[in-house]
């Protein structure tokens, strides 16, 4: 095999990629270039080199523009191309076997399909093979990765996003497991964006452990890091009983220096960014986590090492941490935001006025522009982006990239409802948590989704569109994991969103730091609970202390009356809603239905012993 990289490499590529003796990854990468046939390959070996070379390469060759300052570039995505395709990203599965609530297709079609996409499509572009650890370097948590694209862009990304693996690879004769990613952004337009988006594909074949995706370049489709390596990285899990999650991991500050560690699942809009990013807590990550149990306790990692973000709505009050990051002279990709005459950059909701002329995802713009549709064009996408590395906030947690894992003492859910839940509350155990909170998310869609607003939508864990097992068999996972923990990790459930009667929030953005102060110290037995029928709530007197401590806040007891009255029909209708949406799959675990029966008849008893369907936490103290 070394003959065939010595004759296809020049020989500084191939005196890199020499260093790498797993026949495995060779192996790989030679199917790959049989396959693509690229006109030239770099290896990026994450020296300081290669890495300059990809950043410059985006620019020289105009997958990225540079702005104003100098490592600060901006990237479009076609106009048809700004998000994650559902639809065309499947899970290749077998004949004869099922993937219930999972979008799949025939393996064998799937392959020929996208393999058919990819021949020579590489023909005249330069392939990069890029060497990653998903999670710290040198740990028992990560997870080795071999990146192939022919994007400087999504090349660059991935430098700035995920922790430079080389030495994983080189340093050993044969590795357990690594992943694969093969990515093509296809032929591009003028404007150097994927064009063929009708052979838009992201297929993932768990049996040969590799994510194809084709003709896209919007991160969330090519980045195979991130959510690509996210579906192998779950079927993994599920053989070796772990978890991998699509949560933030945050470190709350406590009594006399303690950091509590915590997850954070949200499904989106429902206020994830904001809640790693708390002012004056730790982040330690956004998006993806690692969890492990080890010696009887939960330890996570974060499994990247900088924040693919949604830039819509940053601005210097809301976000002051993103906002100074942002506005920092440190490396900085922007994609399908403004990029005006001046090289400077605006996007919705930033400070200060929307400029008369520049350009963005769909090319030059000026305000009132119009799409094909008819449909007008805001100065930036709603899920533009900003890609910085994580090492540039000011809130980073001191110990984010310890190999051994951080110790995680709580699981927060957190769905958008308007009318049903409390804003936090811990659950009576493990299995409760699991199905009440976290398999039982929901998000109503807001003005910012497609389709009509206030529908709930149920996406368990936050996790539905990267899971790559049949569901009953992640919701037995989750259900396993927490099990004989010699120090449990609490489950919380939270809600940013009540509405009063008017439909005004009930909480300010700020609120919610509140909530994570008293799960630090309710997972410190510092503070005491009420049972209510679906969890156990803050008493007012913590809450009140906190509010004034926190946030220099009187919080009345009226507004906790408000805030935490159990509201028993709208939480029976809740249940019916889960209930129904697991009936329609099969082999969902017997527990899910069990827990929500429990929790079904506690709320009928509390409302028939208290005569009424609204019962405040002071009536039950
Ligand atoms: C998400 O959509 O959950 C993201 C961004 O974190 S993406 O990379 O598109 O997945
Ligand atoms: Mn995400």
């Amino acid at each position: 095999m070394k003959e065939y990289f010595k004759q296809k490499l020049n020989e500084k590529e191939y005196k890199k990629l020499k260093k790498i003796s797993d026949s495995n990854v060779l192996g790989y990468i030679k199917e790959a270039i049989e396959l693509c046939n690229p006109k030239s390959i770099f290896v990026n070996s994450g020296s300081h080199q290669d890495i300059e070379y990809i950043r410059e390469k985006a620019t020289t060759l105009g997958e990225e523009l540079q702005l104003a300052k100098e490592k600060q570039t901006i990237h479009f995505d076609n106009y048809g191309d700004q998000a994650r395709d559902k639809k065309n990203t499947k899970i290749l599965v077998p004949k004869g076997k099922e993937l219930q609530g999972v979008n799949t297709t025939d393996r064998d079609e799937g392959l020929m399909e996208v393999l058919g996409f990819l021949k020579n499509i590489m023909n005249n572009k330069e392939m990069i093979i890029g060497f990653y650890c998903l999670g710290p370097v040198n740990s028992p948590f990560s997870i080795p990765a071999v990146q192939i694209t022919d994007s400087f862009y999504v090349a660059h990304s991935e430098n700035i996003l995920y922790r430079i693996g080389y030495e994983e690879f080189t340093s050993k004769e044969k590795l357990s497991y690594f992943i694969k990613l093969l990515h093509s952004a296809g032929a591009l337009d003028e404007r150097n964006t994927s064009k063929d988006l009708d052979k838009r594909r992201v297929y993932i074949d768990l049996e040969g452990n590799i994510v194809y995706s084709t003709n896209t370049q919007y991160a969330g489709n090519t980045v195979g890091l991130k959510k690509l390596s996210m579906r192998l990285a779950i079927y993994q899990a599920s053989k070796e009983d772990w978890l991998c999650e699509h949560m933030l991991v945050m470190g709350i500050k406590g009594k006399n220096d303690r950091v509590t560690y915590m997850t954070g699942a949200f499904p989106s809009l429902c206020g994830k960014t904001s809640t790693a990013m708390m002012e004056g807590e730790y982040i330690v990550g956004d998006d993806i986590a690692y969890l492990r149990k080890i010696n009887g306790e939960i330890k996570g990692v974060n499994v990247e090492k900088g924040i693919f973000g949604i830039i819509q709505g940053v601005n210097s009050k809301d976000d002051p941490l993103i906002w100074k990051a942002l506005n920092s002279d440190n490396e900085l990709i922007v994609s399908n935001i403004l990029m005006k005459d001046d090289k400077g950059i605006h996007w919705i909701g930033k400070d200060g006025e929307i400029p008369k002329h520049g350009f963005n995802h769909s090319g030059e713009w000026e305000p009132g522009k119009k799409d094909a549709t008819g449909k007008e064009i805001k100065v930036s996408h709603p899920n533009a982006r900003f890609t910085i590395k994580l090492d540039m906030l000011d809130n980073l947690d001191p110990d984010w990239d310890n190999k051994d894992g951080l110790r995680i003492s709580a699981f927060v859910y957190g769905g958008r409802d308007s009318d049903t839940s409390c804003p936090v509350e811990e659950a009576f155990d493990w299995g409760h948590g699991i199905i009440t909170k976290g398999a039982a998310l929901e998000s109503e869609t807001t003005a910012a989704t497609l389709g009509k607003e206030g529908v709930r939508v149920i996406n368990p864990m936050s996790n539905l569109d990267f899971v790559s097992v049949p569901l009953g068999k992640y919701l037995e996972m989750n259900l396993e994991f927490g099990k004989n923990l010699k120090s449990p990790t609490n489950i919380y459930g939270v809600n940013y969103f009540l509405k009063d009667e008017n439909g005004k929030f009930f909480n300010g953005r700020e609120d919610k730091r509140v909530w994570y102060k008293w799960i630090e110290k309710r997972v410190n037995n510092e503070v005491k609970t009420i049972d209510m029928p679906t969890g156990r709530i803050p008493l007012y007197k913590d809450l009140k202390e906190l509010f004034k401590e926190v946030l220099k806040k009187d919080f009345s007891k009226e507004e906790y009356d408000k805030l935490f009255t159990i509201r028993i029909q709208e939480n029976l209708k809740k249940i019916e809603r889960v209930r129904s949406w697991y009936q329609k799959l099969n082999n969902i675990p017997e527990k899910l239905y069990q827990i929500l029966e429990e929790q079904e008849k506690r709320l009928h008893d509390a409302q028939k012993k208290h005569g009424s369907s609204y019962i405040s936490p002071f009536k039950l103290t």
